[in-house]
């Protein structure tokens, strides 16, 4: 595989209701879309940074320098026998995951292409149709909350997860509970939390929670552990896991008992098996995070959840909770079981809406191989 070309486009799309957590509220998606061009095919990768440094240190801005400046010169022109080669040969750029993931996603999808072959095939996948959750964001009010849920228990979605803070979270997780029943309910406190606040989540182990995302700073490993030994409610780590590294490390020192895996964070595709081989050596079950993404890499999402130790349900939903209309088409569905079916044609497996992308777009910039 070689890219001869690499497009990068920076859009801004509506989300189809804003979505607020505890590091603050967004009405529009913005976000990086990375194209490839090479033998005669075309691959897309999606890059999870956002505006703000606010889920990570990484933002659309430091994405765009770092592939048009680092990552592009050291891809472009280049014979990879395979899309796993692609994370190692960025091995001299510290950090910056997000951005070599946007590009290594989109060399996979163009490697699965050429091949004629589903991405989940290339990737080691065996499923057909993967157990899609919902993420629910901070509500104005109980009643909000609660009108959520029934929104989405009744569009078939079998695992839910609330967005909590200091000030929004037992309140909330009573009410969320009271509305389940006994269908898999998780919350995700996106580390606004701290130690001293142990007696108080302790508190949501009465509610039966599935799991506790990420109640701790986005860098801790020790104090997670601390209280992963004071709760019941097993712990889930997402923006704490930055390598696969911080992976071991965290298993090692018992700091939770289930990961999530976003291959934006982690560097991508091959660190992402690498991370899901490692939890599943340990009996760590792993599920798939969203970022809101559009549907390019909402599809890839779906594609990389067919591996076996993908066993709990995802925040893998249908495009019409975020974005209408989807720069792809057919837009992702959710089964009334809660199941979201595998693409089954080549790559992504779905079709690009050009035109969509253009009309959403707000700046381009294309880079050619020099050799
Ligand atoms: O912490 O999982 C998170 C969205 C943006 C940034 C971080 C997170 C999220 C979500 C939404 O929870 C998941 C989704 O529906 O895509
Ligand atoms: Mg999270």
């Amino acid at each position: 595989m070689r890219i001869e070309r690499l497009e990068l486009r920076l859009l801004k799309l509506p989300l189809v209701h804003f979505f607020e957590t505890s590091f603050g509220r967004i009405d529009d998606k913005h976000f990086i879309i990375v194209r490839v061009d090479g033998g005669g095919a075309t691959g897309y990768g999606e890059c999870v940074a956002e505006r703000d440094p606010y889920y990570s240190a990484e933002t659309n801005e430091t994405a765009w320098h770092i592939i048009a400046d680092f990552i592009a010169p050291r891809v472009l022109g280049v014979d990879f026998a395979h899309p796993r080669d692609v994370f190692p040969a960025l091995k001299a750029i510290r950090g910056h995951n997000m951005a070599k993931a946007a590009v290594e996603m989109a060399a996979w999808d163009l490697h699965s292409r050429q091949r004629g072959e589903p991405l989940a095939r290339v990737l080691g996948g065996a499923r057909h149709r993967i157990a899609s959750g919902v993420s629910i964001g901070i509500q104005p009010s109980l009643d909000d909350l609660a009108a959520k849920i029934e929104r989405e228990l009744a569009a078939g979605y079998r695992r839910i997860k609330i967005k909590i803070k200091p000030g929004w979270d037992l309140g909330p997780v009573e009410t969320a509970r009271a509305r389940v029943g006994d269908v898999p309910l998780m919350v995700d406190a996106n580390a606004a939390y701290t130690l001293a606040d142990a007696d108080h989540l302790a508190r949501l182990d009465a509610f039966g929670l599935m799991m506790i995302e990420q109640p701790l700073d986005y860098d801790d490993v020790a104090d997670h552990a601390a209280l992963q030994r004071r709760l019941q409610t097993p712990i889930c780590l997402d923006e704490s896991i930055k390598t696969v590294a911080v992976a071991r490390e965290a298993i090692a020192a018992r700091a939770c008992r289930i990961i999530n895996i976003k291959p934006g964070r982690i560097g991508g595709f091959a660190e992402s098996i690498r991370l899901h081989d490692l939890c599943a050596s340990h009996g760590i079950p792993v599920w798939h995070g969203g970022m809101l993404e559009s549907g390019i890499g909402r599809a890839a999402n779906i594609h990389l959840s067919t591996l076996p130790n993908f066993s709990l349900p995802g925040d893998v939903a249908a495009s019409k909770r975020y974005f209408d209309p989807d720069v792809i088409e057919p837009p992702i569905e959710v089964a009334a079981d809660g199941t979201i079916e595998v693409p089954g044609g080549p790559g992504l497996g779905v079709s690009i809406r050009e035109d969509r992308l253009d009309h959403a777009t707000l700046k381009v910039s294309t880079l050619k191989a020099q050799r």
